[in-house]
């Protein structure tokens, strides 16, 4: 007898599509929302591969709001994931690392019931040098009315509120990794064709990790507690195996990597940057809400990542991600400091 041992392929649209069924209260705004963006992605991962050839390269003269010097190629992936979903009438308005304030939708075209907001391309610093980049989006339910411009209201909701969110790491291939509250799912691009393939269903982040991801260069403006806690995650103080420590300084890869072979990604606060780095509503909380999906956890030191109600769109946060059993040292760490 001969058997049939092909696995079926499962594109990501059959995948949204079939979590839709599931929720036949749903209207498919949401899920156009992540076609959409799976689409800009495709077009972000083309030029991202084609930065070396194209004149993409190089520090554009205007910097972004954060003061730092944007990458062109920034831009360009802000620029065509603001069109990609300007018009679906899906969203109320956008938020972008790249934009100071809301990104409006055109009184041209009709205005949906959710927001977006997202990093266009995470650790440009490493595009010049070939390093993974990635984008960051998590997608929100509107609370003021509908029907109106969408509003900082709109953004400013704890992390909680999520809806859905995801990353795309542009790497040795493009992955998508996205959540919408139903485990997080991770979905590879085939350049063959074009598709997003189901390729990591159901990712489970170990309990325990074997990686830390962190920037030693800071330990001169670290606190004592938090040099205590890296020196605990390294085995210094005798009280735990050593991690192996891997910083790659790109969220995304960092990230990633930790995800899928268990760890921490931290970025504390330190006596120079008192808040830490990284933005709450771009970067920290839509990793947070995959993470906890994954099984893993997200704090900022003192609570759940998730919990913080933010009160300005680039807040910024200090962050630690990833294995539960992990990110509980951190937690009874700097609770007592
Ligand atoms: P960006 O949003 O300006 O690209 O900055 C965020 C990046 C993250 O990808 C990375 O984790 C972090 O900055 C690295 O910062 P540092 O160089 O201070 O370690
Ligand atoms: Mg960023």
């Amino acid at each position: 007898m001969v058997t049939n041992t092909a696995t079926s392929v499962v594109t990501i649209e059959r995948f949204i599509i079939e979590q839709e069924r599931k929720h036949p209260e749903a209207t498919g705004a949401l899920s156009g929302i992540l076609y959409d963006l799976a689409l800009a992605s495709k077009m972000i991962a083309n030029k991202v591969r084609l930065a070396g050839l194209a004149d993409v390269l190089g520090a554009r003269e205007t910097s972004n709001v954060q003061g730092e010097i944007q990458q062109k190629l920034d831009v360009i992936a802000n620029d065509i994931i603001v069109k990609a979903l300007d018009h679906g009438g899906r969203l109320c308005a956008m938020a972008s690392e790249e934009e100071e304030g809301i990104i409006e939708i055109p009184d041209r075209f009709d205005r949906g019931s959710y927001v977006l907001l997202f990093d266009p391309l995470d650790g440009s610093s490493n595009i010049d040098v070939n390093i993974p980049v990635g984008t960051i989006f998590s997608v929100l339910r509107r609370v003021t009315p509908e029907g109106g411009v969408g509003t900082v209201a709109d953004m400013l909701q704890p992390g909680y509120r999520q809806v859905a969110a995801g990353y795309v790491i542009y790497g040795s291939s493009t992955m998508l990794v996205y959540t919408t509250g139903q485990g997080a799912h991770g979905f590879t691009l085939d350049p063959a064709i074009g598709e997003y393939l189901l390729s990591h269903p159901n990712i489970r982040i170990p309990e325990h990790g074997r990686y830390l991801s962190v920037n030693e260069a800071y330990e001169q403006h670290w606190t004592p507690t938090v040099a205590a806690l890296i020196q605990r995650y390294r085995g210094m103080d005798g009280q735990r195996e050593a991690m192996n420590v891997r910083y790659v300084g790109s969220l995304v890869a960092d990230f990633h990597r930790n995800l899928l072979g268990g760890g921490l990604f931290a970025y504390p606060a330190n006596t120079k940057s008192p808040t830490g780095k990284l933005r709450l509503l771009y970067e920290c909380n839509p990793l947070a809400f995959i993470c906890e999906q994954a099984g893993g956890a997200a704090i900022d030191g003192r609570q759940r990542i998730l919990d913080v109600a933010p009160t300005a769109l680039h807040q910024r946060s200090p962050y630690f991600v990833g294995s539960k059993a992990d990110v509980a040292i951190a937690s009874a760490l700097l609770a007592g400091g």
